[in-house]
Parts: structure tokens; C-alpha cells; sequence
């Protein structure tokens, strides 16, 4: 296969231009804290099972873009174990009992080296894939994605993960107004809340792709396989 060929892929609002040497596996925030029954989701009263459902497609994609030897980058949403690069309103947000940097079921939630901020290891990154540690929502904001990007020639990103209508539309966004062409598959990326699945996704490809496109994960297996 000529990964840099041009393949159109299904996809709303329209076909997506993929050029696999061009394109990046983005997979947001798979984490042990987010997916894992026992972990802060689901301590927070959140059904895992409607992120889990993307594990499976996930594993696939994954497997299929290693096969091809494409970029696979991987991020991560904590903090500094001295808290430092945690904003107080991001704190205190939530009212809640525990926030960031409490103990939590798996560590000091969503504090980098602790077992639930890891990703799950249904996903886990090789050590030539490289792991974005954000403290935001976003993938590019106080990171160094955007370096790690242009020096590899990406111009496109596949974006999967978790959860859609926050950290996955959010780097979503920010990709977008680097000039990055963004597929997400639907089936790839999750939420909690069904009903912020389906809007996150519309978000995306509404008004001509204004933020990019949605399609399903067999449409760039079919391609890769
Ligand atoms: C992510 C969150 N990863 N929902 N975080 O979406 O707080």
C-alpha cells in the first residue's frame, strides 16, 4: 500500500481526503480514572460502560495504524503532583467531595504517575508513541503537540477517545484552527451522556464540517487492512 495516496473516505458532511502518511492517530484521555469501573468516573456516578464501547474500535484502529507504521499519539488530561499547573477554578469547579489531587479510588485523581491517570492498558502506548501530558481540556493548549506535529509532516488527524463533547471537541477546535483536517469516528469516541454523543459529533460536522468530519472506524480499516 502507498500510504501517501490519497483515499476518499466516507464520511458527513462529506468524504474525507485520506492521505495515511499525512495522518495522525489522535487518541484523547483512554485513562484508567475515566474508563475503569472503581475509577473517579465512575465514582462520580458516571456508567463507564458508554466509554467503554470504545475500547474494542479503538484496539483496532490502533492495531491497523502500528501495522502501517503511521503516527500514534496518545494524550493524557492531570496535573503536576505539586499542583502547580492546576488552575484554583479548576479545582474548585463541581462543588464536589473529592476534586483533582484528592485520594482517589486509583491515586491522587488525575495527578500525573498515578495508576488512574494512566492510560488503560487495553491501549497502551508503545514506547516510540509519544504520550501528550495536558492540563487542560485541549490537546494543543500548554503542550507540545503542535512541535511534535509539524516536525513529523502531519497535516491530519483521526481523534478518538474520551469523552467527545469535552476533550475530544475541544482539541477537535483547537486542531482545527491550526489548519489540522480532523475525521472522527464515531464509533471511537465516547461520553457518559447519550445525549452529548450524538450533539458533540453533530458539532463537528455541521455547517459544511466546520470543525471537521464524522464517519466509522471500517470506513479507514477498509483503507489500512
Ligand atoms: C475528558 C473530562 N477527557 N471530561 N475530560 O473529556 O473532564
Amino acid at each position: 500500500m502507498d500510504t501517501s495516496r490519497t483515499f476518499p473516505i466516507a464520511a458527513e458532511p462529506y468524504e474525507f481526503e485520506f492521505t495515511p502518511a499525512k495522518c495522525a492517530l489522535l487518541i484523547i484521555d483512554m485513562q484508567r480514572d475515566f474508563l475503569e469501573p472503581g475509577g473517579f468516573g465512575e465514582m462520580l456516578g458516571n456508567d463507564v460502560s458508554q466509554l467503554r464501547r470504545t475500547i474494542g474500535p479503538n484496539r483496532l484502529l490502533l492495531a491497523a495504524w502500528r501495522a502501517r507504521g503511521l503516527a500514534v499519539i496518545h494524550t493524557r488530561e492531570g496535573h503536576r503532583p505539586d499542583l502547580g499547573d492546576l488552575p484554583p477554578a479548576k479545582k474548585i469547579r463541581g462543588r464536589s467531595a473529592s476534586c483533582i489531587g484528592d485520594t482517589g479510588p486509583m491515586g491522587r485523581i488525575l495527578v500525573r504517575g498515578e495508576p488512574g491517570h494512566d492510560i488503560i492498558p487495553e491501549l497502551y502506548p508503545l514506547p516510540s508513541e509519544p504520550v501528550i501530558d495536558k492540563p487542560g481540556k485541549g490537546a494543543f493548549w500548554a503542550t507540545d503537540l503542535h512541535a511534535i506535529l509539524q516536525n513529523r509532516g502531519i497535516t491530519q488527524l483521526v481523534v478518538t477517545g474520551v469523552t467527545t463533547e469535552v476533550c475530544v471537541n475541544t482539541s477537535v477546535r483547537e486542531a482545527n484552527d491550526r489548519g489540522f483536517d480532523c475525521f472522527v469516528p464515531s464509533d471511537c469516541v465516547g461520553s457518559y451522556f447519550p445525549e452529548f454523543q450524538e450533539m458533540g459529533l453533530r458539532m463537528i460536522k455541521a455547517q459544511g464540517g466546520i470543525f471537521g468530519w464524522v464517519g466509522h472506524s471500517t470506513a479507514l480499516l477498509d483503507v489500512l487492512q
